[in-house]
């Protein structure tokens, strides 16, 4: 087991990992920028190195600033957290050449799930249901025109190095082709460098589920269910749950077994996440994500299991501390992630925390980096908690958020608490009864 972890993040998610590494009697170093100084996870690792000014081109996201913190503090492994170098092979690669260990998948599936027509081949091949479509890339207009017309109107173009809803055209009518296959593949071209485009039947009225899997890197693999996180905003979660409200035990069991069968074929290693759409009963793979989750806390909470401990014992070459048959769903979890952020705009608030109180009790779980007094800089995102209820079943979990959103206290800024005090008011989230599009909707109606 490795003696020291460096770990590659800030806020919430670095404070998640730190904490695994002290229960596992791991020292923890925090890298941190000079507008995170004061930053929670700096206190709170047993060292700390600054690599660099605000921006997270120069900080977070410098390789060479990282591998220097390594070799300076002796650390042995690099944990990535979420978004930054997460899911960045070229790092995997660096990581690895310096005789570190990275935290995570190999740079090749990070490779291989990062380019989309790549990712959907390799698991239509491992028999994991996809969404119709263009097999593979499609390099021209008329060859879109003749996949479109095989598959059926409406048709969604996507840019290969999309992901998260960068790069996607809708094309409702054989009117819209040309439009939407140009635009998708001028912004992939923009935003990825990478103009290559695929074709798939566009689903009109999907929820997003996402089933977390678990390989150790020798062949074997778990899955540990699946959470539900339909309700978005511009691409963005604000809602997650599990287990999904429309899945049922014997969905549950054939998904997951199909995904875990999947990933252990390929000798992943660590956590993953297969998304799909899921309507009228089926399910359709899109993408993987290749890192921990921001909601991976939902699945802790039902499967009563550590995953950033259990992606610690893996990349050190040990086993899974369960077995499939082991993991049983315990009552339901719901996640709200607290923003930082003026509503009915979603503009960015950052600023000082004149009061904050976070919400306790039996069932209830905050991952927040907020002390009273502290700053919240303006160069990153602008998560600043998430609030992770846990209860016997979906309405006790529900029954459990609104009273913990009631003791929250996040003064000085503006946030989107009132939001979640809102919604927990409404019959279609009360139900479980929405899809991707139901809170673009409602906002549109309630603050639009
Ligand atoms: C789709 C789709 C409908 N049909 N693909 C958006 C982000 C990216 N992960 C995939 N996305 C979508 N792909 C087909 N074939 C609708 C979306 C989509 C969406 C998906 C999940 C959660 C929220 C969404 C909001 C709008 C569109």
């Amino acid at each position: 087991m490795f003696d020291k972890i460096l770990v590659a993040n800030r806020g919430e998610i670095a404070l998640r990992v730190i904490r695994a590494c002290r229960e596992m009697g791991i020292q923890s170093v925090a890298v941190h920028s000079t507008a995170d100084a004061d930053a929670m996870h700096v206190r709170m690792a047993d060292e700390s190195v600054c690599i660099g000014p605000p921006p997270s081109a120069d900080s977070y996201l410098s390789m060479p600033a990282i591998i220097s913190a390594c070799e300076i503090t002796g650390a042995q492994a690099i944990h990535p957290g979420y978004g930054f170098l997460s899911e960045n092979a070229n790092f995997v690669q660096a990581v690895e050449d310096h005789q570190l260990t990275f935290i995570g998948p190999s740079a090749e599936h990070i490779r291989v799930m990062g380019d989309k027509i790549t990712a959907k081949d390799t698991m239509k091949k491992l028999g994991v249901p996809c969404v119709p479509g263009s097999e593979g890339g499609v390099p021209d207009l008329e060859t879109a025109r003749t996949v479109a017309k095989d598959i059926g109107y409406p048709v969604i173009i996507k840019a290969t190095a999309g992901g998260g809803g960068r790069g996607m055209k809708l094309a409702k009518t054989a009117d819209d082709l040309e439009s939407a296959f140009r635009t998708a593949r001028a912004e992939g071209k923009a935003a990825f460098g990478n103009d290559e485009v695929y074709i798939e039947k566009y689903l009109g009225k999907p929820r997003h589920i996402e089933v977390q899997v678990f390989g150790d890197g020798q062949g074997h693999a778990v899955h540990l269910g699946e959470r539900d996180c339909s309700l978005q905003r511009r691409h963005q979660k604000v809602f997650e749950e599990a287990p999904g409200p429309a899945i049922t035990p014997e969905m549950r069991a054939e998904i997951g077994k199909t995904c875990a069968r999947a990933v252990g074929s390929i000798n992943y290693i660590g956590a993953g996440t297969i998304e799909f759409l899921y309507e009228d009963g089926n399910f359709y793979f899109i993408e993987m994500n290749t890192r921990l989750q921001v909601e991976h806390p939902v699945t802790e909470a039902i499967f009563g299991v550590d995953l950033v401990r259990e992606q610690i014992r893996v990349a050190a070459g040990l086993p899974l501390e369960f077995k499939q048959d082991e993991l049983q769903i315990n009552g339901h979890s719901i996640e709200v992630r607290l923003n930082a952020e003026k509503l009915p705009n979603f503009s960015p608030s950052p600023g000082r925390i004149s009061q904050y109180h976070a919400p306790g009790g039996l069932g209830v779980r905050m991952d927040s980096a907020l002390y009273d007094g502290y700053s919240i800089p303006p160069y990153y995102d602008s998560l600043i908690g998430k609030l992770i209820v846990h209860g016997r079943d979906r309405p006790e979990a529900l029954a459990r958020l609104s009273r913990a959103l009631g003791e929250l206290v996040v003064d000085g800024i503006d946030t989107t608490i009132p939001l979640f005090r809102e919604l927990l008011n409404e019959e279609a989230v009360l139900k479980g009864d929405y899809d991707i599009h139901w809170l673009e909707k409602w906002l549109e109606t309630n603050l639009g």
